[in-house]
């Protein structure tokens, strides 16, 4: 069989942020090589045959990113980023969740198959400082790299620009019976990409750098790490990568052209892996790529790319042969087909800057926009509309379950969004028809992942419900509880808080 090679990204090149005037191009860094930083593993408190525990704690640290001051960051009990979570697929887990930062937050499990809208994480679900909470929960889903990250109404985009943001492995088994990279930091690597603005004393300023469609900075930041390398001593590695922006995109290729294979995106392994040289990943989305340095030896070196700005070298030394390959068929979707007499349901994302909306509407937070039955396979038709000026790119997320691509206008998805998803960027113009089933009842929200989209109104919520059964109610979040805790933690009157998304409401006149 010959083998298919992608040569070219699959997303549309006029939508490419790089035309936006605001666009902030990357810049090499000039600071000395620093080794690729690897997550160390959250380890349970507590682990049976049937159960583990586990303490997460949010704290504020600070983080040697450049020569010089420390940066001040936030994290997962780290000073930035987060530990890695590995949740195996049948556990049940309890998971005390700490707060010991100096403001609310919320665990937003992006990715997870859990209950809404507590369980998720998301905005109706704070913690406030000094406080602790336990969720438990039994994950019944693939084996996919799914993220940890805050989500409260509208400061999502600051908390995680704060450095809030840790990789989730869900393991099962029949990905981990499979013929791939396995090894955690040797060659089953994370990498999370970002960007920053870094000021002169080394510090990052939200609010100065602030864009309503989506801060950016210069300088790339990989796993927490400016300009790193990696220590390659296998011949074949598997990338987790994730897109960990606010708002940039990465087109990624390596030096050399050097071919790829894409096994597994968001939420599942694709069904058959996808060699190719060009990979574009919007805000949120994951893929997981092997790469085989059969034709390289010690010494070589192979950098990691996005459009012409390095992000990490490989740096090759000695590894045993390695002529095992990958296997054809990674994974098999058992999906029932839609009925034909089930509403297409249609979502909107509009406008760009602060004109951002979902449905015409900007979020609220106790609105509940939408309802569908728990086991209901149904077509939802994301619309991106804005074609203006080129438009934009928005990768839209529904929380608390998986997706399948179904179609891009009409046309066959990208062949390397075939399996399960929780986000998929749509292109200006572009109807994107998924197909969507939530297995658990819940309250959950969908929405632009560019963050300041997101926090600007670009959202929307939709329960999830047992048929036949009275639908729950739950207790939900409000600006002016939100807005008024938020003050109280900063110590200024709430007529004094600034937060990003409040301008987007306040520019249109809306009600946040
Ligand atoms: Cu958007």
């Amino acid at each position: 069989m010959t083998e298919k090679v992608f040569t070219d990204y699959f997303f549309d090149k006029t939508a490419f942020n790089v035309h936006d005037a605001a666009y902030v191009p990357l810049v090499v860094p000039e600071v000395p090589e620093t080794k690729l930083l690897i997550p160390s593993i959250l380890k349970p408190d507590k682990e049976t045959a049937t159960d583990a525990w586990y303490t997460l704690t949010a704290q504020a640290g600070e983080t040697q990113m450049l020569p010089g001051a420390k940066t001040k960051t936030w994290g997962y009990g780290t000073s930035v980023l987060g530990q890695t979570i590995v949740y195996q697929v049948g556990k049940h887990n309890h998971v005390t969740l700490q707060n010991q930062l100096p403001e609310l937050t919320t665990f937003h499990w992006h990715g997870l198959g859990v209950t809404g809208p507590y369980v998720d994480g998301g905005c109706h679900a704070p913690v406030y400082p000094g406080e602790s909470k336990t969720i438990d929960f039994t994950l019944n889903q693939p084996g996919a790299t799914t993220w940890l990250h805050p989500h409260p109404c509208p400061s999502t985009a600051e908390q995680v620009w704060r450095g809030l943001a840790a990789m989730v492995i869900v393991k099962d088994d029949s990905e981990n019976g499979l013929n791939l990279p396995h090894d955690y930091g040797v060659d089953d690597i994370p990498v999370i990409l970002q960007d920053r603005f870094f000021e002169d004393d080394n510090q990052w300023d939200y609010r100065k750098r602030y864009d309503p469609d989506g801060i950016q900075g210069p300088t790339p930041v990989i796993n927490g790490t400016v300009n790193p390398v990696f220590d390659v001593t296998t011949q074949k590695i598997r990338l987790r990568i994730l897109d960990g922006a606010n708002r940039r995109e990465w087109r990624l290729h390596f030096s050399d052209d050097l071919p790829f294979v894409q096994v597994a995106g968001d939420s599942s392994l694709l069904p058959h892996p996808v060699t190719m040289t060009h990979l574009m990943i919007t805000c949120a989305e994951r893929a997981e790529i092997v790469l085989d340095f059969k034709d390289y030896q010690a010494d070589d070196t192979v950098t990691l790319f996005t459009d012409d700005t390095p992000l990490i070298q490989f740096k090759i030394h000695e590894f045993s042969a390695n002529h095992t390959t990958i296997p054809e068929r990674l994974y098999t979707i058992h999906t029932p087909e839609v009925d034909s007499n089930t509403a297409i349901r249609k979502i909107v994302m509009s406008g760009m800057d602060e004109m951002v909306m979902l449905d015409g509407k900007k979020f609220e937070m106790e609105r509940i926009d939408a309802t569908q039955p728990i086991g209901l396979e149904q077509y939802w038709d994301i619309t991106n509309t804005n074609d203006m000026k080129d438009g934009m790119v928005h990768p839209f997320h529904v929380h608390g379950t998986e997706f399948l691509v179904i179609s891009r206008n009409g046309k066959a998805p990208y062949p390397n969004e075939h399996g399960y998803k929780d986000t998929v960027g749509v292109n200006p113009g572009e109807t994107v028809r998924i197909q969507v089933r939530f297995y658990l009842p819940g309250l959950y929200m969908y929405h632009c992942h560019i963050l300041e989209h997101e926090d600007g109104g670009m959202m929307a919520q939709i329960q999830s419900f047992e048929p036949g059964q009275p639908l729950p109610q739950y207790e939900l979040m409000n600006m002016d509880k939100m807005t008024a805790a938020l003050a109280k933690e900063r110590g200024i009157d709430p007529k004094d808080l600034w937060l990003g998304g409040m301008e987007s409401y306040m520019k249109m006149g809306m009600k946040m």
